[in-house]
């Protein structure tokens, strides 16, 4: 038997778990859980990264003996570091505004293969103040890792969602970087290396990029499944072994982020849970009763990935606001506004699977639903009847099982390929089927 602890930061809340893998099968039991969100400083939108490495060392606490530790967080935000390594000010939140108005430059998807996001870190550093005066930029779980350990690098998966890699190399790109200062990009490591020791405990380096994790623990039996990795993002897409960097992958809004193993996570970013995570905070009420009301009340279709849903604010006005601007019946109750959100994130599900089999060639015969969304029944099988495909729903926490997975691979708890870790997944997690109706 070999217990791995696996911090796990996703935008909604944070986790770290002790994960045991034994006699061909995968558990992990929450530890610790902490909520997380944006903060507003006067102007700024930041994260608290000081309340989460203190939650990190009390969950760490309590994983008791391990044999090594490993962290995974939201993509493309960071920490820059001053030459004697101190924190230069409070890390920003990627939904701040400081990007809004950003028009990306030509040229730029043949090189990195990202879909056109404004937050994307490239795009941070332009309108980054503190960058002349940084020596080294650390990405979340990179920063986190460092201040366990002392030691620097940038692990691969995340670092692709910077938009300085160089896709087909793998590598920074000379291009891409050659604005930055000179040695602020840490070298490369990949999942499953060596990140430094805590306290006599092995740091491993796993796919860091929260939805990179994810994707290792998708339960499928064989390559012909899409999966939707369904938290704050629903990241709905395919998995490739080579980058698809078209006209028509770049005009669809398609992303080649790198995957544990060498993988492509080809994908889109539909706007998600996070709408209704910021309806909840509006009305100040729980989840499941609007759920089972939202089941018979009637919703109106809109485009969760407008970007006016992007930054925090009165989501329910914004929703309704976009309905009247659009001609559609306007959704009046909270039920209904509810309702409203699962069928659009169902229909861009939809769209996003149809357009990732068209532009990569892939065929699809399974819908995996992971992440926290995956509690979620009424989306569930709204998923399945828009896709008309079968919907399978879980593990609700993919990223923490995948973060395991990697780690155990690493300490030679498991063995084999993504499909051996996944085998581990079917055979110990429960999960539900939803056919299309
Ligand atoms: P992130 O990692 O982005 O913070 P999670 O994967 O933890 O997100 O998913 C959080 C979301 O999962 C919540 O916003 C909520 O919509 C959904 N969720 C969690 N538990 C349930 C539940 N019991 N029923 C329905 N939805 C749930
Ligand atoms: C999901 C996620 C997603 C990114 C976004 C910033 O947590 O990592 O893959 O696009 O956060």
């Amino acid at each position: 038997m070999t217990a791995v602890a696996a911090v796990d930061l996703g935008a909604s809340s944070g986790r770290v778990v002790r994960g045991v893998v034994a006699d061909g099968t995968v558990h992990v039991e929450e530890v610790h859980r902490f909520p997380n969100g944006p903060v507003r400083l006067r102007d700024t939108l930041h994260w608290d990264v000081l309340g989460l490495y203190r939650e990190v060392l009390t969950g760490l606490g309590l994983a008791g003996e391990v044999g090594s530790i490993g962290i995974d967080s939201w993509a493309v935000d960071y920490g820059l570091l001053d030459e004697r390594g101190a924190l230069l000010g409070n890390p920003v939140h990627y939904r701040d505004a400081r990007t809004a108005s950003i028009t990306p430059p030509d040229g730029l998807y043949e090189v990195n293969g990202l879909q056109f996001q404004p937050f994307n870190t490239m795009f941070q550093l332009m309108a980054e103040p503190l960058l002349p005066h940084a020596s080294q930029l650390l990405l979340i779980p990179d920063l986190l890792s460092y201040w366990l350990t002392g030691e620097r690098g940038a692990e691969y998966t995340n670092a692709t969602t910077t938009g300085l890699i160089d896709v087909r190399g793998g590598r920074w790109s000379s291009e891409l970087t050659r604005a930055l200062p000179p040695g602020l990009l840490p070298e490369l490591r990949h999942p499953g290396d060596p990140a430094g020791v805590f306290e006599g405990v092995p740091v491993t380096a796993v796919g860091s990029h929260d939805t990179a994790s994810a994707v290792v623990a998708v339960p499928a039996e064989t390559d012909r499944f899409a999966y939707i990795s369904c938290g704050t993002w629903s990241l709905v897409g395919v998995e490739l072994s080579s980058p698809v960097l078209t006209p028509e992958s770049r005009a669809a809004n398609f992303t080649n982020e790198g995957g544990v193993d060498g993988t492509i996570r080809y994908l889109r970013n539909v706007m998600g849970l996070w709408l209704l995570q910021e309806c909840l905070r509006r009305w100040d009420t729980a989840l499941e009763p609007l759920l089972r009301q939202a089941e018979h009340a009637q919703g109106s279709l809109f485009d969760p990935n407008d970007p006016v849903f992007l930054p925090p604010g009165d989501m329910p006005d914004r929703i309704q606001q976009w309905c009247r601007d659009h001609d559609r019946r306007v959704p009046e109750s909270s039920a209904e506004i509810v309702r409203s959100v699962l069928d659009s994130l169902a229909a861009a599900h939809r769209d996003a699977i149809a357009d990732a089999q068209r532009l990569s060639g892939k065929e699809v015969e399974v819908v995996h639903v992971v992440g926290g969304g995956s509690r979620n029944e009424l989306l569930c099988q709204l998923t399945a009847d828009a896709c008309g495909l079968p919907v399978v729903a879980g593990p609700a926490e993919a990223t923490a099982l995948g973060n395991v997975l990697v780690q155990a691979r690493a300490v030679a708890a498991v063995h084999g390929p993504l499909a051996e870790l996944r085998r581990l997944v079917r055979q110990s997690q429960p999960l539900r089927r939803y056919l299309p109706r």
